[in-house]
């Protein structure tokens, strides 16, 4: 019996699967990466939700199933996305990276990301690839600060930890950061090629930080956020999530600390 394969390699036969798959495929200059793990209720509506184009250029969307059991590889597809499949559940991160490897050998020049579980608005993505295609930014992503301001209803431990963690990423980096777990963002293929991404789940703040630090343009758009319709999160708690999303940031503060010396 074969030993199971290591997350990295895993990742690349899924990229080199996706290859052979789709001879010859070149992909527009956007390209929507949604990771997806068991999301077969609401991937469906997400891909169809997302823009035929943005900011004049042609839109696709490519949906990496994280080695779901269910129906959402099928889903995605019958919706309209390329699929990327990966063998086994790898994590959000894990995800996201093969999405951004697929995107980039296939041509993509701008990067955005989009969760499947239906709690982010495609819509919103077009003002955000608005951003970085006319140059203002390399990498932007959607706030829900203004949101959290305006309804107090909206204050869960969720949302203190959201006014947490950027206070922490301002005081390590000096950014103006506001909603460092937002789902929605969009970056440039340099920014992908340019950072260092090892985290297999909390991707988010890693991508952040790494970004700031390696001296990429941040920007941020305010956008919408809603409550999950179906299924449940993969991520535990409120607290666990804000333990795992703290070590993520603090180590990657540390490692490009190390790294600029
Ligand atoms: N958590 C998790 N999400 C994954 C994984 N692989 C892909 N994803 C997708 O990543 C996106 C975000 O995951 P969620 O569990 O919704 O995480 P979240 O939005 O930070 O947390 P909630 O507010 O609880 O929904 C969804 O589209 C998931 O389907 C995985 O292994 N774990
Ligand atoms: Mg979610």
């Amino acid at each position: 019996l074969a030993a199971p394969a290591p997350p990295a390699v895993a990742e690349q036969d899924a990229a080199e699967r996706f290859r052979r798959d789709h001879p010859g495929l070149a992909l527009p200059a956007v390209v929507v990466v949604v990771p997806a793990y068991e999301e077969a209720g609401t991937v469906g509506a997400v891909v169809a939700a997302v823009p035929p184009a943005m900011a004049g250029m042609e839109t696709a969307v490519l949906v990496v199933d994280d080695g779901s059991r269910d129906a959402t590889g099928e889903r995605a597809a019958a919706a309209g996305a390329l699929v990327c499949r990966l063998p086994v559940n790898s994590g959000q991160g894990a995800a996201l990276r093969t999405g951004y490897r697929v995107a980039v050998d296939h041509g993509a020049r701008f990067l955005a990301t989009l969760d499947a579980d239906g709690q982010w608005a495609a819509a919103d993505l077009p003002r955000l690839v608005e951003v970085v295609s006319s140059g203002q930014a390399d990498l932007v992503s959607g706030t829900r600060r203004a949101a959290l301001q305006r309804d107090p209803e909206r204050w869960t431990v969720r949302g203190a930890g959201v006014v947490v963690f950027a206070g922490l990423i301002r005081l390590l980096t000096g950014a103006r950061v506001t909603d460092p777990a937002n789902g929605l963002r969009v970056m440039t293929a340099e920014v992908v090629a340019g950072v260092e991404l090892e985290q297999p789940q909390f991707q988010a703040a890693e991508l952040l930080v790494s970004t700031v630090c390696r001296g990429f343009r941040y920007a941020e758009v305010p956008v919408s956020h809603a409550r999950r319709s179906a299924g449940t999160s993969k991520k535990g708690g409120s607290l666990s999530y804000g333990w795992r999303f703290s070590r993520a940031l603090v180590g990657t503060w540390w490692r490009e600390r190390r790294r600029s010396r």
